[in-house]
């Protein structure tokens, strides 16, 4: 590790029990979301996406961990980087892609785009671009949960550069104070575009944070998916007991570029070495090596799980690029409403 940041001193192992069940289910949506992403980047430079698209290639344990342990009424807010969050929480392919190409079936009506994914059936309120401001709306859920008692909980996903928002901070307190069911899941990939952690905060722990505003953190390696569902489990268990707000920060790492399809080590903002080590250190590669020395799974499983997938990310590209754009009265009442 080269900085004091990749792995906090408090970092936590929060593995707990997982069924060979369980796990493949946890391998299989992990492959889907890079499958996915790997998909969007390769048709990206085509140009019938017309949207900014910010992956997570690298970062799918955090969205996959988390949502694992979330129930369909359970909601989650997430940010201009959604895709693995929206999929993960069991947001809508086809209509997932299908807004990416600026359609009239995408999920916002092909008016938003790939920072604005939402799916109300499956929880997933809104993704939205404004650093930090997903996160009052996640907060909101959650006292909307409190007062109709209807035991659901809040998953908040955000980067380490909202940490740096002011209404981050206000989010926590108003939570922490009302004791409300949410879950704080802080993505630390290291960067803010360019902009590395160490040139925009001090060097001290993430979870000091949450130490601030009286609630538990819990330090994870971002990049072990079974750490990330533990950790996350912890923590909504709290939340369901009414026993208020918690923080998940899990490291992690983002291995293209900021936005858009491609790689970009050749820049030079990244140390030399750094990105080749967090690849080697592959959220997928890791489970997968894991369940095949355990003999939870071959290749021919593999290879089942792989043509299950692509085939239906063909379908939603043909669909999405079959279905019509938006009618142009709706997006200019859209603007007027
Ligand atoms: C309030 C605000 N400031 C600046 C920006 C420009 N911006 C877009 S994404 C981004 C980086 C955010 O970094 P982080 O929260 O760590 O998320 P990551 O991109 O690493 O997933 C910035 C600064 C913005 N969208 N909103
Ligand atoms: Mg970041």
């Amino acid at each position: 590790m080269s900085s004091p940041h990749e792995m906090a001193p408090r970092a936590t192992m929060m593995q707990t029990v997982v069924g060979p069940d369980e796990r493949l289910a946890l391998l299989t949506a992990m492959i889907r979301v890079r499958r996915i992403e790997e998909r969007i980047a390769k048709e990206y430079p085509r140009g019938q996406m017309r949207c900014p698209v910010h992956l997570s290639i690298g970062q799918e344990a955090a969205a996959v961990g988390a949502c694992a342990v979330l129930r369909r009424h359970d909601k989650i807010t997430s940010t201009h980087r959604c895709h693995a969050h929206y999929l993960a929480k069991g947001g809508d392919l086809q209509a997932m892609i299908a807004e990416l190409h600026g359609r009239a079936s995408g999920c916002c009506g092909g008016r938003g785009g790939s920072m604005h994914l939402f799916d109300d059936d499956a929880g997933v309120v809104a993704s939205v671009p404004i650093v930090g401001g997903n996160v009052p709306l996640g907060v909101g859920l959650a006292l909307a949960a409190k007062q109709r008692r209807d035991g659901s909980v809040a998953a908040v996903f955000f980067g380490d550069g909202a940490l740096e928002e002011g209404v981050v901070h206000e989010s926590a307190n108003l939570a922490a104070t009302l004791r409300l069911p949410v879950v704080f899941v802080l993505e630390n990939n290291l960067y803010s575009v360019y902009t590395r952690l160490e040139q925009r905060q001090p060097p001290r722990s993430m979870s000091r944070f949450a130490d601030a505003h009286g609630m538990p953190a819990m330090e994870i390696d971002g990049n072990d998916v079974l750490s990330v569902r533990g950790a996350m489990l912890h923590a909504v268990t709290r939340a369901r007991r009414g026993d208020g707000p918690s923080l998940l920060v899990a490291h992690t790492y983002r291995q293209l570029e900021h936005c858009g399809p491609a790689d970009d080590d050749h820049l030079g903002y990244r140390p030399a070495g750094e990105l080749s080590r967090w690849a080697a250190r592959c959220p997928i590669q890791r489970l997968c090596n894991e369940m095949l020395e355990h003999d939870e799974i071959d290749e021919s499983a593999l290879d089942t799980i792989e043509a299950t997938i692509a085939r239906e990310i063909d379908e939603a590209f043909v669909a999405a690029l079959a279905a019509p754009f938006p009618a142009a009265h709706t997006i200019a009442e859209a603007i007027h409403a």
